[in-house]
């Protein structure tokens, strides 16, 4: 797989500036950044988990890092390719609340069947306990993953959080 392109070309950001709520200029300073981290313009599963690592360096965001990857990883490739990573960033940062809420629940819907059980609900619960659970302390009444079920995808907010890391790193060049 070479080398990537360096800049998108006139169609990719047409392309994508249809598919998505950023400016051409914050698509390419996006994509300076992403080809900056991603030499070969595709972010594998393991690189994605270090990202978290970073921003959880007490807890163990593997398993969640890992839901929210299959997420962005729309066509099931196995990695992520910039135009994937773009458009969950539109949706998760600037997408209306029903663009929200289903990426909300293909996070939750963990195999993708279309419904979200109890069990993957608490899945994922569990997952954000795992990553966050040594640094942040929950009032007592939010203490078991059962009770937080409801509002807790937007505490961890994956896109926000995945965001937030490449736009201070695009924010250095
Ligand atoms: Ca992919
Ligand atoms: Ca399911």
């Amino acid at each position: 797989m070479g080398k990537s392109q360096s800049k998108l070309s006139a169609d990719e950001l047409a392309e994508l500036q249809k598919n998505t709520y950023f400016e051409k200029k914050e698509l390419q300073q996006w994509y300076k950044g992403f080809i900056k981290d991603c030499p070969g313009g595709q972010l594998n599963k393991e690189e994605f988990q270090k990202i978290y690592r970073q921003f959880f360096p007490f807890g163990d965001p593997s398993q969640f890092a890992d839901y929210v990857f299959n997420v962005f990883d729309e066509d099931k490739s196995g990695t992520i390719e910039f135009k994937e990573f773009i458009c969950a960033l539109s949706v998760t940062s600037r997408g209306r609340l029903d663009e929200k809420l289903k990426w909300a629940f293909q996070l939750y819907d963990i195999n993708g069947d279309g419904f979200i059980t109890y069990d993957e609900m608490l899945q994922i619960v569990r997952s954000i306990y795992k990553m966050t659970g040594q640094m942040v302390r929950l009032p007592e009444d939010e203490d078991t993953p059962e009770k937080v079920l409801v509002d807790d995808w937007t505490r961890a907010a994956p896109g926000a959080c995945f965001g937030a890391c490449f736009g201070a790193r695009s924010g250095e060049l």
